[in-house]
Parts: structure tokens; C-alpha cells; sequence
């Protein structure tokens, strides 16, 4: 249940302190974490779902029937990520997996700017936005290969190894994510500490991981501007900006270990 559902000193201390103690610690991040990078959400305000029904866009379905028009979107998202730099919520969880082999960091973003941030140990489950691979799976092509292309001079671009379509290499509605990033999340979930960070929560199976950490006997924290799904789940849940938060709660580890 629920013990809070606004921000204080106390609860930062509370979440700061939990931190402190613990060895195992897991965290999951969605579009939120971005947003002070200038990198829309998807269902916000101004959300790139906004206008469009994120099944017109993020499906098979939707790229089979028009993949230019799905290669705009991506081409558009693409050119708007290569300008962005990590934010102060990047770069604090960085530091923490570069200070602590216990702290794995789990995202639903394929934008890379945790890697960018320099995080170590980074389980992605929706794919890069980086990566491409062939729509046709030919032999050499169907594995993920990296291309920083942007714009690309024709849409939709073309595999270089048998001239077909390629496609991102994100994980759309319907389509599986890779088993052992799957299996790695699932066993990060067995932590002394989870938080739940800029994410709606409303996107399966990343969204049933807070719950199993809950089970499990973490101590559950949501990080978002607004409650959302996870909020009735978590034990503290501070609402705020992502970047302004973590920020404080590494100053409180700071003077909490002098
Ligand atoms: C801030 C902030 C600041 C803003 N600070 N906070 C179980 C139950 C029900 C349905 C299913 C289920 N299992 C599977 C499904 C079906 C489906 C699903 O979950 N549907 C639900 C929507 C109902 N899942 C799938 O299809 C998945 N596949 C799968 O499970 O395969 C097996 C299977 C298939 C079918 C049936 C059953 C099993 C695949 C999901 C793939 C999701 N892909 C996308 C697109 C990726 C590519 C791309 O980027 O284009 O991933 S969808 C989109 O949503 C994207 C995101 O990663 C994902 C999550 O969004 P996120 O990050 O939470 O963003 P927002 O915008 O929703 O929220 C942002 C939050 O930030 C907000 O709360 C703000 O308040 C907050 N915020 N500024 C802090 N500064």
C-alpha cells in the first residue's frame, strides 16, 4: 500500500537512507528521465502519442502497411535524440551503477542517453533507437547493426546486404522483448531496494516489475511528476522531477556518508 503520495524531506530522507543501507539496488526508468533532455514522452502533454494512436505508429502492422510514414516518425525522433545531452537524473544514475556492481539500471528508453551518461551494466528492453535490421531478415542482415545516420538521405533506408527495407531495432506492440534482457530484469527484481522512475507504468512486462519486487520484499519507490499505475504498489512515492530528485537524494547519500 501506499504510505505517501507527496514529496517532503522526510520521505527523501526515508528513500535516501534505504539507499544507503542497501547492497542490491534496481531501478527502472521510462520517456520521464528524457524529458529534461527535451526528448517528448509518449503519453504526456505534449506527448509524441498526442495526435497519433500509438498503434497507428509503434506496431508490425503499422510499418508493413506504411514503413516511410513510420520511418518519418523515427527519422524525425532520431534527428531530435542526436542534439540531446543526458540530464542531472542520467548522469546520477550512472554514477550510482559506476559506483555500486549491486545497482542495476533497467530502461524502457531507446533514446541512449543513459549510455551516453556512462552507465554500466544497462538492460534495455525496448530495443535502441540506433539500431537497425533488415525488415526481410535476409542472412546477413538480420541481426541488430548500429547506424548513427540521421536524416537518412531516402526513407525508408535500405539494408546494405540485399537492398530490402531495414527497420528499427525497437520492440513494437505485440512483438516479444528478447528473452534474457527479459530474464535479466526479472532477476534484478530480487533487491533490497526498487525505484520505479519517470515511467507511466502501463506497458507490459516492464510495468509487472515493481510489483515483483514488491513481492519479493523490496522496498519500492516511484520517482514521476504525477501518480501513475505504480503508485498504490510503492511504499514511497515522491512526486517531482526526475532530475531534481535524484539530484537531492545523491546529496543526501553524500552528507549521509561523511
Ligand atoms: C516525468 C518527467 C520528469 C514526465 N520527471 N517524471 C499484460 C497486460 C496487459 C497488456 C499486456 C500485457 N503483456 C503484454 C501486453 C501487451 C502490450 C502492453 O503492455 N499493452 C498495454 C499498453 C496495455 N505489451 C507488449 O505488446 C509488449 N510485448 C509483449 O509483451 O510481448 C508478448 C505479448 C504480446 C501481446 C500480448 C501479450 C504478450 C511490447 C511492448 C513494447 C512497447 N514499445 C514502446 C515503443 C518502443 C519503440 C519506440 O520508442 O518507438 O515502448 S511503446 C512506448 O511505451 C515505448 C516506451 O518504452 C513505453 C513505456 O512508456 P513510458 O516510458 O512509461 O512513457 P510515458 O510517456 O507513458 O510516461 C512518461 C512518464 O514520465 C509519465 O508518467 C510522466 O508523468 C513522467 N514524467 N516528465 C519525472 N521530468
Amino acid at each position: 500500500m501506499s504510505e505517501m503520495v507527496f514529496e517532503s524531506v522526510t520521505d527523501l530522507e526515508r528513500v535516501a537512507n534505504a539507499l544507503h543501507r542497501a547492497q542490491k539496488i534496481t531501478a527502472l526508468t521510462g520517456a520521464g528521465v528524457s524529458a529534461a533532455s527535451g526528448i517528448p514522452t509518449f503519453r504526456g502533454a505534449d506527448g509524441l502519442w498526442k495526435k497519433v494512436r500509438a498503434e497507428t505508429l509503434a506496431t508490425p502492422e503499422a510499418f508493413e502497411n506504411d514503413p516511410k510514414l513510420v520511418w518519418e516518425w523515427y527519422d524525425w525522433r532520431r534527428q531530435m535524440v542526436a542534439g540531446a545531452r543526458p540530464n542531472a537524473a542520467h548522469d546520477v544514475l550512472a554514477q550510482w551503477t559506476r559506483e555500486q556492481s549491486g545497482f542495476t539500471l533497467i530502461t524502457q528508453n531507446v533514446d541512449g542517453l543513459h549510455e551516453k551518461a556512462g552507465t554500466e551494466r544497462l538492460i534495455r528492453l525496448h530495443g535502441s533507437i540506433w539500431h537497425v535490421r533488415c525488415w526481410q531478415r535476409c542472412t546477413a542482415g538480420r541481426r541488430d547493426w548500429r547506424d548513427d545516420t540521421t536524416p537518412f538521405p531516402t526513407l525508408p533506408p535500405r539494408c546494405p546486404h540485399c537492398g530490402g527495407i531495414v527497420r528499427p531495432a525497437v520492440v513494437w506492440f505485440g512483438e516479444s522483448l528478447d528473452a534474457s534482457d527479459v530474464a535479466r530484469a526479472t532477476e534484478a527484481t530480487d533487491c533490497e531496494v526498487f525505484l520505479t522512475i519517470g515511467t507511466s507504468a502501463v506497458v507490459y512486462p516492464a510495468a509487472g516489475l515493481v510489483h515483483q519486487a514488491k513481492r519479493r520484499g523490496a522496498f519500492t519507490v516511484e520517482i514521476n511528476l504525477e501518480p501513475t499505475e505504480a503508485s498504490h504498489v510503492v511504499d514511497v512515492a515522491l512526486h517531482g522531477p526526475a532530475e531534481k530528485i535524484l539530484t537531492n537524494l545523491a546529496a543526501l547519500g553524500r552528507s549521509g556518508s561523511d
